[in-house]
This record gives C-alpha cells, sequence and structure tokens, in this order.
C-alpha cells in the first residue's frame, strides 16, 4: 500500500508484482509467504480487548465480533512486510519490465478469452473496456492466481495495534468486519494480502464497501471466489464511478519533437490535445496525438526515456492506486493484451551505465555459470544480488552483489 496521497485506492500493486529474478522485495502475495503464522502477543491481544468496544460502538455486533475473531492472531511477518516495501523505488523500465512481462501478455490474452462473454457482460454494463479490467486484475493478482492467503482480520488487528498507520487501518478493520456482518463472506474464507487487499483485484475493505457489487446475483459480493466475475464486475463499478470515459483510451506512448521543453511534463501540466499537437507532439507512427480533451504528457525517465501522452482515463485509473508507474502499468498491459506492440523507444541506461539487454546478459550469464537468477527479464532483484555476491565470493572479488559492467565483461 501506498504512503502518499490514497485516499479511496482500492489495489495494492504490491501483490502481483515480484520479478522472476526476486527483485520484488515487496512480495506481499501470501503465495510467497506461505501460510502466515499467528505468534502470541498478550500486548497484540490486549489491544483485540480494547478495540471491540470501539467496534461495537460502530455498529459490528457481538455475534460478528466473536465470530470473526476466533482465530485471530498476531502476525508479525505482516509488520515485516509494513517496513519493507521497496516497488515504489523501481524505474519505470523494471516496473514494466514486470508489469507487462511476456507472461503477463500472455495471461492475459488468455484471460480474454476464458472470460470473454463475462468481460463483456461487466463491458456493456459499466461502460469500462475488458482489457482494462483484465490488465488490473492482472496486476492485482496475476489473473485470480494470487489472491492472498493471509486472514484479513489478523493482518488488520496486527497492523491497527501496530500503529504506524493505526487509525487507518482500524478504519479498515471495522469496513472488514461489516463486510463479515453483511454475510458476503465468512471469517475463515476472507483472505487477502498482508496490507488487506483482498480477493482478484485486491479490494482494501472500505473501497469494497463503496464499490463491490454482485455480479452474478446470488445476493453476495464474492470477490474471492474462484469464479471472477463480482471481483471485475467491481473494479469495473469503481473505475465508473469514478469518471471513466467508455471509448476513449488512457493515452499512448508519443514521440516528441526536437527541443520540446521538458518543463512542460507532468499531470499537473495538463493541456488540449489540439495544443500539443500544435507543438509537435505526435503518437508513434507520426500522426498528430489525436483528441481525447484534457492531456498530459509524461517522460517518467527524462527526454533520453520513452514519453507518453494521458488523458482523463489515465486519471481514473490512478484513482485504483495513485502511482504513476501503475498507471502506465495498467495501461501499457491492456494494449498488449489486445496484441499492440511494446514500447518503441528505448530507456537510458541505469546508474550503472547498463541496458536492460546488459542485465538480461548479466542474468543470462551468472546463471550459466553456476549461480541461479530465477529467470531473466533484467530486473535486478535479491536473487540476481545473491548470484552476483555468490560469483564473486568464488572469484575471491570483492563481495558487493551489486551489477556493473565489469563484472558482465568478467563473464564474457
Ligand atoms: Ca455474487
Amino acid at each position: 500500500m501506498q504512503t502518499t496521497r490514497r485516499t479511496v485506492t482500492a489495489g495494492l500493486l504490491a501483490t502481483a508484482l515480484t520479478a522472476c529474478s526476486g527483485g520484488g522485495g515487496s512480495g506481499t502475495s501470501s503465495t510467497q509467504v506461505t501460510r502466515a503464522r499467528a505468534v502470541p502477543n498478550p500486548a497484540f491481544d490486549a489491544w483485540v480487548a480494547a478495540f471491540k468496544p470501539r467496534a461495537a460502538a460502530s455498529g459490528i455486533s457481538q455475534a460478528t465480533l466473536d465470530r470473526a475473531f476466533r482465530n485471530v492472531g498476531y502476525l508479525p511477518e505482516v509488520i515485516e512486510k509494513d517496513r519493507n516495501q521497496t516497488e515504489f523505488k523501481r524505474s519505470l523500465e523494471d516496473y514494466l519490465a514486470i508489469a507487462a512481462s511476456d507472461e503477463r501478455v500472455r495471461l492475459g490474452k488468455s484471460a480474454l478469452r476464458q472470460h470473454g462473454s463475462t468481460l463483456a457482460a461487466i463491458e456493456q454494463r459499466y461502460g469500462v473496456e475488458r482489457q482494462i479490467v483484465t490488465a488490473i486484475w492482472g496486476l492485482e493478482s496475476k489473473y485470480g492466481a494470487r489472491r492472498g492467503d493471509i486472514p484479513v482480520i489478523s493482518a488488520l488487528s496486527t497492523l491497527a495495534y501496530d500503529g504506524r498507520r493505526g487509525a487507518f487501518m482500524e478504519k479498515q478493520l471495522i469496513a472488514a468486519l461489516r463486510i463479515l456482518q453483511n454475510g458476503d463472506i465468512t471469517p475463515d474464507r476472507m483472505t487477502g494480502s498482508w496490507a488487506g487487499a483482498m480477493g482478484h483485484t485486491q479490494f482494501i475493505p472500505t473501497s469494497y464497501q463503496a464499490f463491490a457489487v454482485d455480479f452474478t446475483g446470488d445476493g453476495r459480493r464474492d470477490i474471492w471466489s474462484d469464479n471472477p466475475a463480482d471481483a471485475l464486475a467491481s473494479t469495473a463499478a469503481y473505475l465508473q464511478r469514478n469518471g471513466w470515459r467508455t471509448g476513449q483510451p488512457w493515452g499512448m506512448e508519443v514521440r516528441l519533437p526536437a527541443g520540446f521543453n521538458t518543463g512542460l511534463a507532468g499531470r499537473g501540466n495538463a493541456r488540449s490535445a489540439a495544443s500539443w499537437a500544435s507543438m509537435g507532439v505526435t503518437d508513434t507512427g507520426g500522426r498528430p496525438v489525436p483528441n481525447h480533451g484534457s492531456a498530459a504528457i509524461l517522460i517518467p525517465q527524462g527526454a533520453s526515456g520513452p514519453a507518453f501522452v494521458t488523458y482523463r482515463n489515465f486519471n481514473v485509473i490512478l484513482r485504483y492506486n495513485n502511482a504513476e508507474s501503475y498507471g502506465l502499468g495498467v495501461g501499457h498491459l491492456s494494449d498488449r493484451i489486445l496484441g499492440k506492440p511494446p514500447i518503441q523507444a528505448g530507456f537510458p541506461p541505469d546508474a550503472q551505465g547498463m541496458t536492460i539487454d546488459d542485465r538480461k546478459e548479466l542474468q543470462q550469464r551468472l546463471t550459466a555459470a553456476g549461480f541461479d537468477t530465477q529467470g531473466a527479464d533484467g530486473v535486478i532483484g535479491s536473487n540476481t544480488e545473491a548470484a552476483i555476491a555468490g560469483y564473486q565470493r568464488s572469484r575471491g572479488l570483492p563481495v558487493t552483489g551489486q551489477p556493473s559492467m565489469a563484472l558482465l565483461q568478467s563473464l564474457r
């Protein structure tokens, strides 16, 4: 969950985005964590005892409290995760390498086919295009594969007790109890990420309360079920309620004219598409940037990296998760799922002077040399760092665990 302003947000990109090279230090998905284990903690128990009257004062019945807290415990692992969120430091290039990896694009195309009629019905009702809903699903839970299996009441109680964001977490906890009281789900099935984000598209409880819908018509808003219909419809409802404009793109990659004043970039500098077009901003095919109303230019890695125009719908996606990289990840993945091409512009080399191809080659060569990086996606994560350290140790080199061109040269 983000620490920046995040008010009505639902999803948590942290849940699904783990580099194949083990870089997702965030790795919030419980699938990587195995089942979280509660440990005895008298101070936590005292906090729960003191919390219950506050919950009751908010309208939670004694019966609900009894059911909800029957198996609740303190989860130290949740606090560990809360202290170690690293995903927001990633470059856009790294982020997109994970968010729109070949695998995630392939699975997205397959999900679009497999759930085509459901997605079409959702699109019909809420006016949100199927590829957008599918891309959010892909980022939030890898199309349902990583919904999280941490008990939500335990996770939120642990976070509320911990107090780093105690008031926010207590509010989420009360909302989670209301969901149980409403009968949408039972306590044992109410699972999610370490941060209490639930189901296929990782709704936090307050977002669930505000936006979740029963699309299947069985009387329950079941975003946890193997059947993703309620979760996907809830996501579409969320976007619709936040102002989605049917038929408009989120944005697109663009070409900037030579000498473009980069000071004009940024979401705070929106202007008409016609105005950008008159400055010479074009799509990647050289045509004037299309007019979909107010538009901003984003250059997340500076003038030597790719540039994007973003429209109103991009800002709607950010209501789901207020990080530009997330918005670009959803937008780009949605395009790729439809068969559109990868980002056309190159990214600048990283701080070590390495391009993504250099980093992939480094991972391939380390693995071939017996130091397994667990894949070669060009994203340097903990597995790659461990492999580098192992290689350096074996060669009697200073052990830094950090990539460099010199290291790559030594492996060639
Ligand atoms: Ca339902």
